[in-house]
This record gives C-alpha cells, structure tokens and sequence, in this order.
C-alpha cells in the first residue's frame, strides 16, 4: 500500500510523475516505429500496427519515456518499438517496456524518506533507506527482463491477457545489492521457506489483490537475485520501479516487483491469486498443452525460455541482391548462457552458423552477425534459431499454453531480395 511517509514532503529532492501521458505527441518519432512492421503502411504517424488481428496501437509518451507502443494507459503498458533492439545489445531506459497489473501505481515517492521493510522470521527486523542499501556495496550485472505475456499475440489460437508483439522485453545493466547480503543482514530464522516481495503499487479500489510474489529461499539467497537501483547507469525511470525493483536473473518479470516496500521471510508458501492463479504454466517439460487444451497440472512459471530474434531487417523488409549484408540479432535464454545460433536464408531447409557478439554474461542478450549475400532477387524466409549451454533449442512450431506465456518459436522473417 502506498505509505504516507512516502508522499513528497514541501522542499525535498524527489520525482514527480504526471501520469497523463501526452497521447499522439509521439508523432515526430513514430516514424521509427512505423517501421516495424513494413506492412502496417496505412495507418496514421501515430499509431502502429501488430502483426495480428485487433493489433492497432496507440504511440504513446509517458514521462522518462520515448514513444512506446500503448497497451493500455490505466495502468501503464508500453511495448518498445521492435527497431530499438536493433541499437545496441543495451535497451535505454527510456524505451524500456513498462507493464502493471493494477492502476494505483506511484508517481510521486522521496527517496528521503523511501523506506523499505524486511520482516516476517527475522532476527532482526529492517528499515532500509536508499543510502542504506546503496552503503550495502554495490554489484553490476547485465541481464535480460521479459514479461512472461511477451509475444502472446501471436498465440494461434488466441488467449485473454495483454497482447503483446516482441516488445515486452528489455536487456539492461542493473546496478543494485545482493538480496542474500540485505537477508542476512536481517538474519533468516530456521523454518523459513520464501521471501515475499510487495510493492507500492496496489489495486485502485477495492479487495482486488495486492501484487505480492515470493521466491523460495535457496533462490532468494542465491547471491545473483537483487535489490538494484539503477539500470544503465542510471536510477531507475519510475515506471520501471523507481527507486528500488527486485532483480531475478533468468526468470520472468513477474518476479521483478517494483518500488519495493516489503520484503517477508515467510514460514509458508505464498499462495495469494499472483502466485496460486496466475502466472502458472502447464507442468511438463515443454510448459505446453494442445493448442486450445486445458492445463491438467500446473507449476509456477520459472526462467525464460530460450529465443532469438533477426533485428537488422523487419518483417516485409527489403535487402540488396547480390551483394554482401550482414544480418544481425539477439538471443537469450534462461541463464545457462547461448553458445550457438544458427541462420537459414530458404526457410529452414539449410542453416548457418551465426558469430557470436560480445559476451556480457549469460543473463544478458547476445549479438549475433552473419555475411549474407542473396544471390538472385526474389522472395526469402529468413529464420533464426538459438542453443544454449544445456542444449535447449527453439521448436520450430508455436508451442501453446492457455495463457499465451514462454513463446519461443522460431522466427520468421519474410524479406524481399531487390
Ligand atoms: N510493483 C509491481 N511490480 C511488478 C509488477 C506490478 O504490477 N507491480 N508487474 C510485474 C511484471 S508482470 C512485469 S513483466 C515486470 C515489468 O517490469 P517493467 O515495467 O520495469 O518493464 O514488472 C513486474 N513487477
Ligand atoms: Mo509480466
């Protein structure tokens, strides 16, 4: 809940958001938008079209943001323009995707006098200002944040959530604490199984529930999850947890809680709607079941599945013929680390081994490059698709579950040699 200690005093350092995002003023930088997808040609400068039915989107500019691509404006859910991950392996925080689940979000906190509680079986319970936890010493690493619900709206058939194109998902270098230094500190009891994470979001009106998610303990103590408070290198934008987010590398975003307010040690499992509802995936191997299937059993949603996306050329882009390219793109998977990608240029008959980029750890998107020369004109179906150290691969079908999570077939990219 939202603390009124936390309400801006008259006089001190703090941000302010006015949350009624200038709809349409993204115009001027809609073009880069635009072309996404090639095919959305029709629509105005300052809309932009999904690649599947009712996929007509708003551009949007919300405060510390570039033109995003609108979900919905209560609460906030912007998707970043495909393009951007074509910049640098780095998404800026200003094109970072946002999403929340209910509309009372912060806008106003004073990192003065932001606090943030450990409880629950403690030794000794906490409450840690922001210098607090940045004296706790500082680690770097960069990782990859994907909402669980990216791409769900190429689900066939479709599924109820946000839909989603490709832009749920961000690569950036978190700056923050290890939470097994913060728990520590507090010193975990015997019997504790999870640590729960709140934050100062909650449901508008009403008994809607509080957005509260737990890790198991080993997890939370695993000395890679943390408190982080800046994202390359600066604080976080508020919309993307401003002034402190948990950090859980290789795992969906929905463990990512922003502006945390209360971290409990607890003795049993959380079974609130966030943990027990939603975000639970079909228990096997795949996560999957028939497309249109019930789930029968089901286990939280864990790390991401491995993907891989070509970013030099978009979907009914055009490339020269008979001259050398060099395609290019990202890929991530789970934390195990990507050791291979490989391309096909004939849609999937015959694939080439990509060079890898720069290696910025297994948690972070990877650059992958290939010479490419079509030799004749003509239409091509470019596919890429990613192994990781343990050998995962992407399925070259959809794999489906009934809430459009974990998406990670092989791309196609379909292109024009001219
Ligand atoms: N406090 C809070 N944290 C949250 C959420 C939320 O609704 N409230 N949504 C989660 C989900 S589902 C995702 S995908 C990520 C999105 O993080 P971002 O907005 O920084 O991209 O935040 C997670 N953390
Ligand atoms: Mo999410």
């Amino acid at each position: 809940m939202l603390k009124h200690n936390q309400e801006a005093r008259p006089g001190a350092r703090r941000k302010f958001l006015q949350m009624a995002g200038t709809m349409g003023a993204g115009a001027a930088l809609g073009g880069a938008s635009l072309n996404v997808f090639a095919a959305a040609a029709k629509t105005a400068p300052d809309t932009t079209n999904l690649p599947f039915a009712n996929g007509l989107r708003q551009m949007a500019t919300f405060p510390q943001k570039r033109s995003l691509i609108l979900l919905t404006s209560r609460p906030p859910q912007l998707e970043t323009p495909f393009a951007v991950y074509n910049d640098g392996i780095f998404t800026p925080n200003d094109a970072f995707f946002v999403r929340y689940h209910w509309s009372g979000i912060p806008t106003n906190i004073d990192p003065a006098t932001y606090r943030v509680a450990i409880k629950g079986v403690v030794d000794t319970p906490l409450s840690l200002s922001l210098e607090d936890i940045k004296q706790m010493g500082a680690v770097k690493l960069a990782a990859a944040h994907q909402c669980s619900g990216n791409s769900r709206g190429f689900s066939n058939p479709r599924v109820p959530g946000g839909e989603s194109a490709n832009g749920a998902m961000g690569n950036a270098i978190w700056t923050g604490v290890p939470l097994k230094k913060v728990l520590e500190k507090a010193g975990v009891k015997a019997g504790a199984v999870q640590v729960t994470f709140n934050g100062l979001d909650h449901p508008p009106v009403g008994d809607g529930p509080d957005f509260i998610k737990a890790l198991d303990l080993n997890h939370a103590m695993d000395g890679e999850v943390m408190l982080a408070w800046a994202m390359n290198g600066t604080d976080l934008p508020m919309l993307n947890g401003y002034p402190l987010r948990l950090v859980v590398p290789g795992y969906y975003g929905t463990y990512w809680v922003k502006h945390l307010s209360d971290i409990e040690v607890v003795d049993k499992p959380l079974a609130n709607f966030w943990m027990a509802t939603a975000y639970r995936v079909p228990d096997n191997e795949c996560a999957c079941v028939a497309p249109g299937g019930k789930m029968e059993k089901s286990r939280p949603i864990g790390r991401f599945s491995i993907r891989s996306f070509i970013t030099s050329v978009l979907d009914g882009g055009k490339i020269p013929a008979g001259k050398s390219t060099v395609l290019r793109g990202i890929a991530f998977d789970g934390g195990y680390g990507v050791t291979n990608v490989d391309v096909s240029a004939d849609g999937g008959k015959t694939w080439h081994q990509a060079k890898l980029g720069t290696d910025h750890g297994k948690y972070s998107f990877r650059e992958w490059t290939m010479p490419f020369k079509p030799a004749k004109r003509g239409a091509l179906e470019l596919k890429v698709r990613a192994t990781n150290r343990i050998g995962q691969t992407q399925p070259m079908s959809a794999l489906w579950n009934p809430s459009g999570y974990m998406r990670n077939v092989v791309e196609t990219t379909r292109v024009t040699a001219v």
